[in-house]
């Protein structure tokens, strides 16, 4: 049977480990047929993910960090010579200063607050504009999103305002690229054990209070992003955009 995404091309940014979010996002793409493009964050990280990219059958792996604009030209510059149509990008990408998600809020920095911005929402701006001239076919951007955007979650801080400000970006983005067929959404996963929740004070705490309340009585899965990415990035996705999806074991519908 044909898979989901054949003929189609994915840049997914965002892999650094193989518990990272954009690498079950990257193995369901390939299972689905795509062509695999991953970029990460700086030279440090290269060696790991050529790693990755070899188990998951990625057809390039390319430096880009999100906050330099010549990386990202210079990402475009190359696409244009290999890969000059793209049908998906996947952000995947956010940070803040570690002292940022454990303080009182009201004491985040100036500079603390416009890296969480910059890092976290604007990059997918910046991502869009480079990319989007390359989606000549219409296409799929979406971004990685948590609850915290829109409720209080302790400790979630300056990330929370950062995703508030990335799904508005989401909404805006949408509006505008909706005229070329390009859909922009996000994913509002629950909470996962990721390299970007490692050390963040009890985290193992949140994990068994969202198994203890969510609808379905567990935690999300990161294949279960995967699969949700993979049906936003297909026709099977076609009508949605400028939407906020969550794939949280139904974790936010509930009140008391
Ligand atoms: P992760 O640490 O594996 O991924 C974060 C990625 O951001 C890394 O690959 C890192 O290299 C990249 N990054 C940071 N700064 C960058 C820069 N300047 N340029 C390029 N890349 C940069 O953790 P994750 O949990 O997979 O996070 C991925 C996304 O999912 C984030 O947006 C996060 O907010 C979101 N998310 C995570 C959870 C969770 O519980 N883990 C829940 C909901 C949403
Ligand atoms: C992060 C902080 C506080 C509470 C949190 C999280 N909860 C969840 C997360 C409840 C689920 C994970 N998350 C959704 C994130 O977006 C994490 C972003 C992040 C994490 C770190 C840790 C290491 C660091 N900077 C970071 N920047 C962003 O130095």
């Amino acid at each position: 049977m044909p898979g989901l995404l054949e003929g189609k091309t994915a840049l997914v940014a965002g892999v650094a480990n193989r518990w990272s979010i954009a690498y079950s996002i990257a193995a369901a793409f390939r299972r689905e047929g795509a062509t695999l493009l991953l970029t990460y964050q700086g030279e440090r990280l290269r060696g790991q993910v050529e790693e990755l990219a070899v188990e998951l059958g990625a057809a390039k792996v390319l430096n880009c960090d999100v906050t330099n604009d010549a990386e990202l030209e210079a990402l475009v510059a190359t696409l244009q010579a290999e890969f000059p149509k793209l049908d998906a990008v996947v952000h995947s990408i956010a940070f803040a200063n570690k002292e940022d998600l454990s303080r009182p809020f009201s004491e985040t920095s100036r500079d603390g607050y416009l890296l969480s911005q910059n890092v976290s929402a604007y990059s997918l701006v910046a991502m869009s504009r480079a990319l989007s001239p390359l989606m000549t076919d219409g296409g799929a951007i979406m971004t990685l999103t948590y609850l915290g955007a829109t409720r209080v979650v302790e400790n979630y801080n300056v990330m929370g305002v950062a995703k508030a400000a990335l799904e508005a970006c989401v909404r805006y983005l949408a509006a505008e690229l909706g005229a070329k067929n390009i859909r922009v959404n996000a994913i509002s996963a629950g909470p996962i054990k990721t390299a970007s929740a490692r050390g963040i004070k009890d985290f193992s705490k949140v994990l068994d209070a969202v198994a203890a309340h969510a609808p379905l009585k567990r935690n999300c899965d990161p294949a279960e992003v995967g699969d949700t990415a993979v049906f936003l990035a297909s026709g099977l996705g076609r009508g949605v955009t400028g939407n906020t999806i969550f794939v949280d074991a139904g974790f936010q519908v509930m009140g008391l």
